[in-house]
């Protein structure tokens, strides 16, 4: 079976699209720290079409922190992969070429660093997920008894983590005189590019006041929204693009056709023309952040606990029940009521393009993946609008549903009885937290007192706590879909 490289792509069928420029007359000017399926059908989307159109500085080195996957997929393909854009029964297939290499960092550390201090990199983009900054999601500060983040405070000999790769490469760039480059948080944070500096400087601060107060003065980290539903690529997806285009292709990626990336306007260098690729570029992207974060992400996460313990596989599945519809319109209606739009953001229009994306039959998005890493997810997504409404004085009722179907999550066992394992970074902490308790009040007080997830003021309100006890008490006796219903 022959591989998607350089050599096959003449053997492509003419319906797939092929990088139009000279790949090897393309500089690196982006470092790409965490190089999964987000990246590579997101970001390096948009720096192929810069390439596309004739800007030749935008390739792609990716790096991947942990382990060599990624690279064993992409360099035997010269770094070329199949972005699948489905839609119901229509397929569009793309070969892009931006990413030009791949280095596994925890096999050459130095050679990561050496690429930041490129003279020609400008940009440095990060999807390492929500948990690979190690920041405390409750205070935003590093979390200094992190084995690696300890390793990097004491020694940036051969860095570890983000913040230690990061402040290892402007040190080397500012000692060969060279402008920092930009750092762009791609993950679904909220604040991500001012969450990502104070790593840095904290990280920098901890090895060279002088280092630091240069990152603060020159540096820069934009803040973020990003936008694409790009599920995790299954051996049964590669299986079906052989068929149709003839070659293996084991890095390819499938996503939807809806896209967006809104960049706060703040860049220390330069920058491809983001504003002719479809980016918009805004002096605050906070508004457009949290309505994301707490429409989208926030109903995905609902889905996701409610779905998951109800055994239903897939997102579209969910938003296909009667149920599962209405209980994500009544979520968005509570949640909405907490957001102020940005000027161009139609929130009922967003509502209604929301659901169609959710109702996609072609992008199989498992309710399991989107589960993951809860405790580092649900503050931004379901935490923050519910704390927002109790301020004003509103009550909760889906968000809280949402909030106990996490809660049961953390059982590790479905509404059929079958276990799983809790997979976050919390999962001992929810653990240890539920050991011991003997009702769903125990159990609600018992995790809503882990300040690293659940704000104190949410722990203390007294109608809430006995909202989402109501909510947990009915899915442990009857299930998340009674619950759903009533
Ligand atoms: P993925 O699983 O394909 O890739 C995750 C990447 O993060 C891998 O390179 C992995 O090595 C790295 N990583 C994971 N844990 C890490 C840690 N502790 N330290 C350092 N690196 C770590 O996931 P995917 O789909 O690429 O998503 C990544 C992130 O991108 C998400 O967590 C989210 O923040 C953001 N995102 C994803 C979207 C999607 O639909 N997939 C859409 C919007 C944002
Ligand atoms: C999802 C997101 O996995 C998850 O937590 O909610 O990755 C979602 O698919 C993206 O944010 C869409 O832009």
């Amino acid at each position: 079976m022959s591989r998607l490289a350089t050599a096959t792509l003449a053997a492509l069928p003419a319906e797939v699209e092929q990088p139009s420029y000279d790949r090897s007359a393309v500089k690196t000017g982006v470092v790409h720290l965490g190089i999964g399926a987000f990246h590579r059908a997101h970001q390096a989307a948009v720096f192929d079409a810069a390439l596309s159109a004739g800007d030749l500085r935008w390739g792609v080195l990716g790096v991947s922190l942990r382990s060599a996957g990624v690279r064993d997929q992409l360099v035997p393909q010269d770094g070329l992969y199949s972005l699948v854009v489905r839609s119901g029964n229509e397929q569009r297939i793309r070969i892009l070429g931006a990413v030009q290499d791949v280095l596994v960092a925890p096999e050459g550390p130095a050679r990561v660093v050496e690429a930041l201090a490129s003279a020609d990199v400008h940009i440095v983009t990060l999807t390492v997920t929500e948990k690979g900054y190690r920041l405390d999601p409750a205070t935003g500060r590093l979390i200094e008894g992190d084995p690696d983040i300890a390793a990097d405070l004491a020694d940036l000999s051969a860095p570890r983590t983000v913040p230690g790769f990061l402040v290892a490469g402007l040190k080397a760039r500012r000692e060969a005189g060279l402008a920092p480059f930009t750092a762009i948080s791609c993950d679904n944070l909220p604040h991500n590019g001012h969450l990502l500096r104070n790593a840095v400087l904290a990280m920098a601060r901890a090895h060279d006041a002088g280092l630091a107060a240069w990152i603060e003065a020159e540096g820069a980290f934009p803040q973020t929204m990003v936008d694409r539903i790009v599920p995790a690529t299954t051996d049964a997806d590669i299986a079906a693009l052989f068929e149709r285009i003839g070659v293996e292709d084991r890095a390819m990626v499938k996503t939807e056709p809806f896209t967006q990336w809104v960049i706060e306007d703040r860049f220390c260098g330069p920058r491809a023309d983001f504003a002719s690729l479809g980016v918009q570029l805004t002096a605050d992207v906070a508004p457009w952040e949290e309505a994301k974060l707490r429409l989208l992400n926030g109903a995905h996460s609902g889905i996701a606990y409610l779905g998951g313990l109800a055994g239903i596989e897939f997102v579209n599945q969910f938003v296909a029940r009667p149920e599962g519809r209405a209980f994500v319109e009544a979520l968005w209606d509570e949640s909405a009521e907490t957001l102020s739009p940005p000027e161009g953001l139609d929130i009922p229009a967003y509502r209604k393009e929301l659901m169609a994306r959710f109702a996609n039959s072609a992008l199989q998005h498992r309710t399991r993946q989107i589960a993951m890493d809860g405790s580092q997810k649900l503050p931004q997504r379901l935490l923050a609008p519910i704390l927002a409404r109790r301020k004003a004085g509103k009550s909760v009722d889906r968000l809280a549903l949402a909030v106990a179907a996490w809660m049961r999550w953390q059982g590790g066992v479905d509404d059929a009885g079958h276990g799983f394992t809790v997979d976050d970074p919390l999962a001992g902490r929810t653990a240890a937290a539920l050991e011991g308790c003997t009702s769903a009040a125990e159990r609600v007080a018992a995790l809503m007192a882990i300040e690293a997830i659940v704000p104190p003021a949410l722990a203390a309100d007294a109608e809430l706590v006995a909202t989402i006890t109501g909510h947990l008490d009915r899915i442990e006796r009857e299930g998340a879909l009674a619950a759903l219903r009533a």
